[in-house]
């Protein structure tokens, strides 16, 4: 299930996390994903009592696949920023950096955004203390298929480092299509049984859009 390779770390706050999850699960090059509070002072925050946090999304990335940059261009395209309305602390967008060149990055993404866009009330901070999210909310579209996920024995440490788990969480929900399922199956190592239910379920969704 898990995958070996040199990762960085990347966080953003964009909406409901379920969604992000899905998103970035079943992009190349993410490598694994979990979601969480992060961005506040609160100590030990938790979903009923999220304090002054803000549901983030954590992707540990390879940047030989997916640049930072690319991540920047798909944080812009995948939601709802505040340009209207005043979005609650729990969904801030809102971009934690985890070094010097993600910030200047960052920065130079929101300058181009907004020259496009106009004001924007998205967030550029340092990374801080990341809260996991309560089990039920991690994979949350894959946690949805009992059957499958007893069958892959992902237990609850799993469900946050897992790859195969990421993926799963996105194609299900029709993210990254079947297309570029067909071309990893063979290294996801699932059943036949498996990647039918799989295909069944991406077929379904596809192009769909994501809920949360
Ligand atoms: N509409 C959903 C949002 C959940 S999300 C993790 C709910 O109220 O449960 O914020």
């Amino acid at each position: 299930h898990d995958v070996d390779t040199p990762t960085q770390k990347a966080t953003f706050g964009m909406g409901c996390f379920w969604s992000n999850d899905s998103l970035f699960g079943a992009t190349n090059g993410v490598v694994r994903t979990r979601v969480g509070y992060s961005g506040g002072t609160t100590k030990n925050p938790h979903y009923r009592s999220i304090g002054d946090h803000t549901e983030v999304i954590e992707l540990h990335f390879d940047p030989k696949v997916v640049s930072f940059a690319d991540l920047l261009d798909m944080f812009w395209a995948n939601h709802e920023y505040g340009l209207t309305t005043k979005l609650k602390r729990q969904y801030q967008s809102l971009i934690l950096y985890h070094d010097d060149d993600q910030r200047a990055q960052a920065e130079g993404s929101y300058r181009e955004v907004e020259r496009r866009m106009g004001p924007l009330r998205t967030e550029i901070a340092p990374a801080g203390p990341f809260y996991p999210a309560e089990d039920y909310h991690q994979k949350y579209r894959l946690q949805g298929h009992k059957d499958l996920c007893k069958s892959l024995g992902l237990d609850s440490a799993k469900l946050q480092t897992s790859h195969l788990a990421a993926r799963l969480n996105g194609y299900l929900v029709g993210v990254g299509g079947m297309n570029q399922f067909e071309k990893e199956v063979a290294k996801l190592g699932l059943s036949d049984e498996q990647a039918e239910y799989v295909r069944r379920e991406l077929k379904r969704n596809e192009g769909g859009g994501l809920m949360c």
